[in-house]
């Protein structure tokens, strides 16, 4: 069984992420999701609910699973039986980050391998920061994140 990771702070999840899930999923038997929980930052969304709006948001696809993890990436994908971690591209800045990343990680585990997946056109320019920023000042996030998503972030805002 093919089994791969997308790892990711997902603070809150958006389209761009669910159309990584969705088309790693056709690729891999089985995708986890895992929420990187980072005890020196303080993300906007608790990791309760950054896992809920996951698992809300990927409920349609069969073979995705929620999870979350602390400590190191590479440790935490061997305890899934897997050597694959899935991450997604948008724009060079993107890039270099990423390349730096997977090269380090390859390094400390040579049998790792990061599997990068090039954005949609139409998710692009998307990411969990425009959304909130978005969000904060009213502006419509609908088309960027899923309907149940969105609902959970405007009860948020609603409440602070
Ligand atoms: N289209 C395509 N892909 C997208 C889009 C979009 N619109 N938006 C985001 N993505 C991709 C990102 O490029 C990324 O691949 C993934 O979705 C998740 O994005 P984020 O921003 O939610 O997650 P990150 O990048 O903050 O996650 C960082 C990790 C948690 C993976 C990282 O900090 C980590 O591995 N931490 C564990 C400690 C560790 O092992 N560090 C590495 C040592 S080498």
């Amino acid at each position: 069984m093919r089994i791969a990771v997308c790892p990711g702070s997902f603070d809150p999840v958006t389209n761009g992420h669910l159309d990584i899930f969705a088309r790693a999923s056709s690729i891999f038997d089985k995708i986890i999701v895992a929420v990187f929980h980072n005890p020196n930052k303080k993300p906007l969304y608790t990791m309760e609910e950054r896992v809920e709006m996951l698992r809300m948001a990927t409920a349609h696809i069969p073979n995705v699973q929620v999870d979350c993890f602390s400590g190191l990436l590479y440790e935490y994908v061997r305890r899934q039986d897997s050597t694959i971690i899935v991450r997604g591209l948008r724009a060079l800045s993107d890039f270099e980050y990423e390349f730096q990343r997977a090269l380090l990680i390859k390094k400390i585990d040579p049998q790792m391998e990061t599997v990068f997946m090039m954005t949609t056109a139409d998710y692009s320019f998307v990411s969990s920061t425009g959304v909130k920023e978005l969000a904060k000042f009213g502006g419509d996030i609908s088309g960027l994140v899923p309907a149940a998503v969105a609902a959970k972030i405007i009860e948020r805002l609603n409440q602070d």
